[in-house]
């Protein structure tokens, strides 16, 4: 059985974070033990008076309690901290849980639409980066890659040789042997999906686009493209399944006709065991 330990924040309402790795880790039979970095009433993307409760504290001796259990993970999955102290909290976290067949996903979550969520200060994408330089594989959106490369970013339809120069900066920045999948790429207005590399050459996958902002959509991503790839799809065949993913989910929303603030409608993929790529759900 897999496991993997997903290390980001409890938003209580509106499905992002633990609330959708959750259930998609699971739904691809991979056992999610969770380290919740925050706890907030509701994600912050457009919804005003949320709570913030912040668990740095806690971080630590969850994880130490697990090593004396003797636990190990085929995947350590991170996403939104809680406060810039976690990144040095996260890096022990690695040093000790990380073996030759352990995967570090580290999806840098800081911010959209090229502006950094509000919980976060000016100078926490510099620290961001520290964690993005232990990871395996990081799945930053358009605007993480430009906070963490200094660049400036811009908004779709893009131009390829704007994604393609982004890519190689943030390869360059981060080292070698990373693997990068960069979300929220699109090139015209019917299509919308991310742009993939593996130490040479880019590549593309996408979904169709739909017009409008719906939050939580990247971490709906990364928790598909995880549990496809530990069920032993390639890195591309993973990007191309959670672009599919995220597309349909968000098509099921429009036709619910839900609030797009309050997440995009994944149970019903789930429960009709959407299967982008055959082999059943999301495996
Ligand atoms: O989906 C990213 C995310 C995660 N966690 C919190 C957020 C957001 C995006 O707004 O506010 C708390």
């Amino acid at each position: 059985m897999m496991q993997v330990a997903a290390i980001h924040d409890i938003s209580c309402f509106g499905r992002c974070s633990l609330t959708v790795a959750l259930p998609i880790l699971s739904a691809a039979g991979i056992n999610c033990a969770v380290i919740p970095t925050a706890v907030l009433s509701t994600h912050t993307g457009g919804l005003d008076g949320f709570t913030y409760k912040d668990l740095t504290e806690e971080i630590l001796p969850i994880a130490d309690h697990w090593k004396t259990l003797g636990l190990s993970f085929d995947a350590l999955y991170s996403g939104f901290l809680g406060s810039f102290d976690q990144v040095d909290i996260l890096k022990k976290l690695f040093k000790s849980f990380h073996t030759p067949n352990c995967l570090v996903l580290v999806d840098p979550v800081m911010g959209d639409e090229g502006q950094l969520y509000k919980t976060f200060s000016a100078d926490f994408p510099g620290k961001m980066l520290e964690l993005v330089r232990e990871a395996d594989l990081v799945t930053p959106n358009v605007t993480e890659a430009a906070l963490l490369t200094n660049q400036v970013y811009r908004e779709g339809p893009h131009q390829r040789e704007y994604i393609e120069n982004l890519i190689k900066k943030l390869a360059d920045t981060i080292g070698t042997g990373k693997r990068i999948v960069l979300t929220g790429v699109s090139f015209n207005e019917t299509e919308l999906g991310a742009a993939v590399y593996e130490g040479s050459g880019v590549s593309y996958v996408f979904g169709r686009g739909y017009p409008g902002q719906y939050p939580g959509t990247g971490d709906v991503y990364s928790s598909v493209l995880l549990a496809k790839l530990l069920n032993g799809f390639s890195l591309t065949e993973s990007a191309k399944a959670a672009a599919d993913f995220v597309s349909e989910g968000i098509k099921r929303t429009i036709d619910a006709g839900t609030d797009p603030r309050f997440g995009i409608f994944f149970e019903a993929l789930l429960r009709e065991g959407f299967t982008p790529l055959g082999n059943g759900p999301l495996g």
